[in-house]
């Protein structure tokens, strides 16, 4: 019998991205949102490693076979979750510290990229921009192997460059 907390359905992602709580979703969405915009077919869960360890070992040791590439991971305080899924998988793992209540991230940022030798977590910077980043970042794995996501993130780029030059210089 199928079990939903641990069981997660077929798909056409190729991004996995996790958060520890709902209350990550501000932050989490800018990841989701710049893959939405570089077309990169993802997924979102709220998955926790305190709160639901089994759920998290599941996700994480079935990630590759139900064809997802690269895992975006966010989570904030005792942020073990990016850790622990790189622990339980070979894919790439994208890790991103919320920015906390208490600590305003610290917490998090050092939890996610102290990782031991053997185990590696790429570790965005705290926060929005940390989570953007890590969407981009899973682009451009993705995009080694897809001439036409490159040339969409080469658009994006380029976007960029001309938005800061378009918005004029100093008085
Ligand atoms: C972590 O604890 C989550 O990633 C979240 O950032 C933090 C607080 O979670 P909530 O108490 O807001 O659900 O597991």
């Amino acid at each position: 019998m199928s079990n939903p907390a641990t069981d997660f359905p077929d798909t056409d992602a190729l991004v996995g991205v996790i958060m520890g709580s709902k209350n990550d979703w501000d932050t989490m969405k800018h990841a989701c949102e710049a893959l939405e915009v570089l077309g990169v077919a993802h997924e979102k869960y709220v998955v926790s490693a305190h709160r639901t360890p089994a759920r998290m070992v599941a996700y994480a040791a079935g990630a590759a076979d139900r064809g997802l590439k690269v895992i975006i991971a966010g989570a904030g305080g005792a942020a073990h979750l990016p850790g622990m899924v790189a622990s339980e998988t070979n894919l790439p793992v994208i890790g991103v510290p919320v920015q906390s209540r208490a600590l305003q991230g610290l917490d998090s940022l050092l939890s996610i990229v102290q990782m031991p030798g053997g185990i590696p977590v790429a570790t965005m910077s705290i926060g929005t921009s940390g989570a953007k980043n890590a969407g981009i970042l899973a682009a451009r794995i993705l995009a080694l192997s897809d001439a036409k996501l490159q040339m969409r993130l080469a658009d994006f780029v380029q976007s960029q460059t001309d938005a800061v030059l378009e918005s004029g210089d100093l008085a």
